[in-house]
């Protein structure tokens, strides 16, 4: 059996830190006890957001999604609560709460409702939500689910950990005794202060590398039909059919990403870059559009277009081949070094809607300093190449990013000029300071507030990391800069 020692080592060898309360608890009678079911009955729990904003853009639980694949291969029966669910219907018995407002594309708005700032915001002048469904429900939610062997809760961003913690707390009210298995980015990212959670495990790391081991120590459950890490097409499809809203699904061609930008978490994420097969991936996306009718696709890659004659490429021109009429949106910003006029076209003829760039700042300074990933001149013939291919400069939208540690605001304010002066449409993508990336001590050095303690100071709302020239009123003003219609690019003037 993998004993827990064993497993500590593992994580350890690979740096991603464990924590463990519960295995402390674990005694061979409830280990016999769990042995009598065969057959393991597994709760898996999206929590709730908690933040200023939150705008559902195509977002779905991709990883969660996958685990319950893995787990139902191996015979674990499954249930599913997402409290960010639009359509829940015990939503509809809270007449005080406005029903979210969805776009047919399958983004759109959360069901919130105003809750007190946690104290370290108290200061923070705006309002604070809770994104989807209310806790008033989630009891009665809970009373149609057996009582799991295991709990298992995803976690995303750093700073929404408050409605993580919160539905930890509710669950174990509803199935004390039950162990909770905490996972996600936030845990991977801040290992020790997801140990206060109230999870019996906090688990960094992908999944199926780490739950196995686990399971087995904690339930007596084999998982003898794993993917192979390596090899992305040894993956079952994620399970769709536990989501109630299917409107849109994310695919992901890869994990991990073949670049290193300095304010970037992905190194520490997902592990080595790896692809899947093209045509296995245009194979998922034509069983998702045959089987439920999806017509809305998003990409989760965190570089979908790198590498494009190996994937980007042969994917959108086999998605033509097979006449799927279908449509893309990327949320997660693109490389704009990869366009060609030929992957232009292809992204444009294979229903590319929602196109977003990293471009991050016109100055060549900061764009070597950040990784390289495109230069003025790189940038100016992508727009080109798009432009030729059918969109319009308000449909190629450019990342721009505000409040990295010591950028003045003129450099923001050059950067908006010119993406708008090239033709496309620039986005500020607000600084989150992330822990691990290469970025991290300086943003710690810039930040007026405890970002290596709080994780609540990572949102990107507060700016925590902004240089004193971006004030209150010049952000603002940038914002409304970035909202003019967009201009006729200068080389087409005449
Ligand atoms: C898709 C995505 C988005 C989408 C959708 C998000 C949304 N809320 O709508 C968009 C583009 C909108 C977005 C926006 C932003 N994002 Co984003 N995003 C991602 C991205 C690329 C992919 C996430 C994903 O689904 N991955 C694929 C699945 C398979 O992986 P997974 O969910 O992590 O699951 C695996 C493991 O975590 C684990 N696991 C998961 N759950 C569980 C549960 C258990 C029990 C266990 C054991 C294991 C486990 O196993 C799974 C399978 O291997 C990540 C980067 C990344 N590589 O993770 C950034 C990332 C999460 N985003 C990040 C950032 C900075 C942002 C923005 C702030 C950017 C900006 N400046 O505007 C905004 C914030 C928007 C907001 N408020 O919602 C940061 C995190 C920041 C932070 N402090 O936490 C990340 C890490 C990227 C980075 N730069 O490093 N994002
Ligand atoms: S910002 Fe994008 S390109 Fe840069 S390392 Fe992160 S995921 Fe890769």
């Amino acid at each position: 059996m993998f004993s827990i020692v064993n497993y500590n080592l593992l994580l350890d060898s690979l740096n991603w830190k464990y924590t463990n309360r519960y295995h402390k608890k674990l005694s061979p009678e409830l280990l016999c006890a769990n042995n009598v079911f065969m057959i393991r009955h597994i709760l898996l729990i999206n929590p709730w957001i908690y933040d200023f904003a939150a705008y559902d853009l195509w977002y779905k639980p991709l990883g969660l999604l996958y685990l319950a694949s893995l787990l139902r291969q191996n015979g674990a029966s499954i249930s599913w609560v997402d409290c960010l669910d639009p359509d829940h219907p015990g939503m509809r018995h809270e007449p005080d709460i406005r029903a979210p407002r969805r776009h047919p594309s399958g983004k759109g708005s959360y069901a919130e409702e105003r809750i007190p700032k946690p104290p370290p915001l108290q200061s923070i002048p705006r309002h604070y939500h809770r994104f989807g469904i209310t806790p008033r429900i989630f009891p009665d939610m809970m009373t149609s689910i057996p009582r799991p062997d295991v709990i298992m809760v995803t976690s995303m961003m750093t700073y929404w950990y408050p409605g993580l913690f919160e539905t930890i707390s509710h669950l174990k009210t509803v199935f004390p005794g039950v162990p909770v298995i905490l996972g996600g980015n936030y845990v991977t990212l801040c290992p020790e202060h997801a140990a206060l959670s109230g999870a019996d495990f906090c688990l960094p790391g992908p999944g199926e590398i780490f739950l196995p081991p686990l399971l087995k120590d904690l339930l007596e459950m084999d998982m003898p039909e794993l993917p192979d890490v390596g090899d992305l097409d040894s993956y079952p499809y994620p399970a769709f059919d536990l989501i109630r809203r299917r409107d849109s699904v994310p695919i992901l061609t890869s994990r991990g990403c073949p670049y290193r930008c300095s304010y970037c978490a992905s190194h520490l994420l997902a592990g080595r870059y790896r692809r899947r097969s093209p045509i296995r991936v245009a194979d998922e996306i034509e069983h998702w559009h045959s089987r439920l009718g999806i017509k809305n696709f998003s990409f989760y890659d965190d570089a979908l277009l790198a590498n494009a004659k190996e994937m980007a490429v042969p994917l959108l021109q086999e998605i033509i081949r097979r006449q799927l009429s279908v449509q893309f949106h990327c949320p997660n910003g693109l490389h704009l070094r990869e366009i060609t006029p030929e992957l232009g076209a292809l992204m444009y003829k294979a229903g590319f809607r929602t196109i977003r760039f990293g471009f991050e700042s016109s100055d060549p300074v900061r764009q070597k300093q950040t990784g390289g990933k495109v230069s003025n001149e790189e940038f100016s013939e992508a727009v080109r190449h798009l432009r030729l291919a059918g969109y319009q400069s308000q449909d190629i939208g450019v990342y721009i990013l505000c409040g990295l540690p010591g950028q003045p605001a003129d450099e923001i304010r050059e950067s908006i000029r010119y993406v708008r002066s090239v033709g496309a449409r620039p986005f500020l993508a607000e600084y989150s300071p992330i822990p691990g990336s290469d970025l991290w001590n300086e943003a710690v050095a810039a930040s007026p507030y405890p970002i290596e303690t709080e994780p609540l100071f990572h949102n990107n709302t507060l700016l925590p990391c902004k240089s004193p020239s971006l004030t209150e009123q010049v952000y603002h003003d940038l914002k409304l800069m970035t909202k003019r219609p967009s201009e006729t690019p200068q080389s087409e003037e005449s």
